[in-house]
């Protein structure tokens, strides 16, 4: 389907570091090392309500590594998906009496308003799980010929034993997956599955669902079913960086991982698996089935600069759990009025060590707070609120203003 429209990005005159990122499935730092283009898969959203500062905390934040890839020189091919069928949305779309398809358009749509208001790069490849259903298919079959697929009534499953590695992406051991599968979408008690781990890569047509006719006979792809196949259709075996919020690391990355690698032992689905904290708001974390919501569009409609969103997402390393709070994004208004001040005045603190300073610290495991105390102290030093601003640089303000918009997105 059709991403949104590209930001212009300005082109830094020195190459950033190379970009180290925290991998959930080794639990250390690991420096990426891209062999031809940077490869990233982000899983994107279900589509049936607006995106909310959760969903725009981690899109935000693998934009950073995206921009820190292109700071330091590599081509990135980045793919992201649109569950644009599965439970919650058909549930969803039953509850208001909206048709599916009108409402996963309607949401998707306003996604894409939201992601480029958020400077967020769009995606290379932006793809839809109804038409990857061809590709969902193809990778069904591919399993069911090694063996790793078995029917239970009309839907397959998937053995998770046949993936010696399974486990492995998410460490968690047996107990702690079965505690956790239930409550994300999981059917452990389902009689007739081989292991109560086992995850439906097909489920046959049931009463009021829509379902595809395929040789698999007819039904709809299962949601791991659907991330594995995009993601080695566009990016291949063990691509860069699988990326998502830390809700995905069980089950949804070990299935997703486990299928592709059954298909192709050759390597793993990928080098390393990065995973955003999880946004709260009102003491829980901020989902579409609690409703305790802070949406994009709302802000955007009351006028609030998408800056200051993007902002206040940025002042929180993108791997902590923390909460919206509505004072924030007020301080970051103010904040950007100081820095849009500093900028106003072309010269100001030498500008080179702050460059050195952002990139490094994005380079480190994306530390987004870092790269903005640094631009603050910057501020800071130019407007002469600590000590004697040191006003030799005068194209400090034509630097800054292409860091910020270059490294952390902040167009200003
Ligand atoms: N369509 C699937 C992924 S294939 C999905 O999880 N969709 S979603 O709409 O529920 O979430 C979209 C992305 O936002 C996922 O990466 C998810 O991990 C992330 N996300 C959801 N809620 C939050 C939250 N409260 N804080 C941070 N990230 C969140
Ligand atoms: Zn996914």
């Amino acid at each position: 389907m059709r991403a949104w429209p590209a930001p212009e990005v300005p082109q830094l005159p020195v190459t950033g570091p190379p970009v180290a990122l925290f991998d959930t499935a080794t639990g250390a730092k690991v420096t990426t090392a891209p062999d031809g283009p940077a490869r990233l898969y982000v899983c994107g959203i279900t589509p049936y309500d607006a995106t909310h500062m959760g969903h725009a905390a981690t899109y935000v934040a693998f934009d950073l590594l995206n921009r820190a890839w292109r700071n330091a020189g590599h081509e990135v091919v980045f793919v992201e998906n649109v569950t644009d069928v599965d439970d919650p949305l058909l549930e969803r779309a039953t509850k208001v009496n909206v048709d599916w398809t009108e409402l996963a358009e309607r949401e998707t749509e306003l996604f894409r308003q939201d992601m480029q208001a958020l400077r967020v790069l769009p995606p290379d490849h932006f793809i839809g799980a109804v038409e990857s259903i061809p590709l969902a298919v193809g990778l069904i079959e591919r399993l069911q010929e090694s063996g790793s697929v078995y029917r239970v009534d009309d839907d397959l499953y998937f053995s998770v034993t046949a993936d010696p590695a399974f486990g492995q992406e998410s460490g968690f051991d047996r107990d702690a997956m079965l505690e956790i599968y239930p409550e994300r979408g999981g059917d452990p008690e389902r009689p007739g599955k081989k292991d109560p781990l086992d995850c439906v890569v097909w489920r046959g047509p049931r009463d009021g669902e829509p379902h595809w006719d395929s040789p698999l006979g007819p039904g709809r792809p299962g949601w791991h079913i659907e991330c594995a196949a995009i993601a080695r259709e566009h990016l291949g075996v063990a691509f860069d960086v699988q990326g998502g919020g830390s809700d995905l690391v069980f089950p949804h990355h070990e299935m997703c991982a486990g299928h592709a690698q059954v298909a192709d032992p050759s390597g793993p689905f990928a080098k390393v698996y990065s995973h955003a904290g999880m946004v709260a708001y009102d003491g829980e974390k901020m989902s579409k089935s609690k409703g305790n919501l802070v949406f994009v569009s709302a802000l955007r409609n009351s006028d609030v600069d998408p800056m200051a969103i993007r902002l206040v997402l940025l002042r929180h390393h993108f791997r902590s759990d923390w909460e919206w709070l509505d004072s924030d994004l007020w301080d970051a208004v103010d904040t950007l009025a100081d820095w849009r001040r500093a900028l106003s005045l072309g010269a100001g603190a030498p500008a080179g060590p702050v460059v050195t300073e952002v990139l490094a610290a994005l380079a480190d495991d994306l530390d987004a707070p870092r790269a903005v105390a640094a631009v603050q102290a910057w501020v800071d030093a130019t407007l002469g609120t600590t000590g004697l601003a040191d006003t030799s640089d005068e194209d400090a303000a034509l630097t800054i203003h292409a860091l910020l918009d270059a490294a952390l997105g902040l167009a200003l």
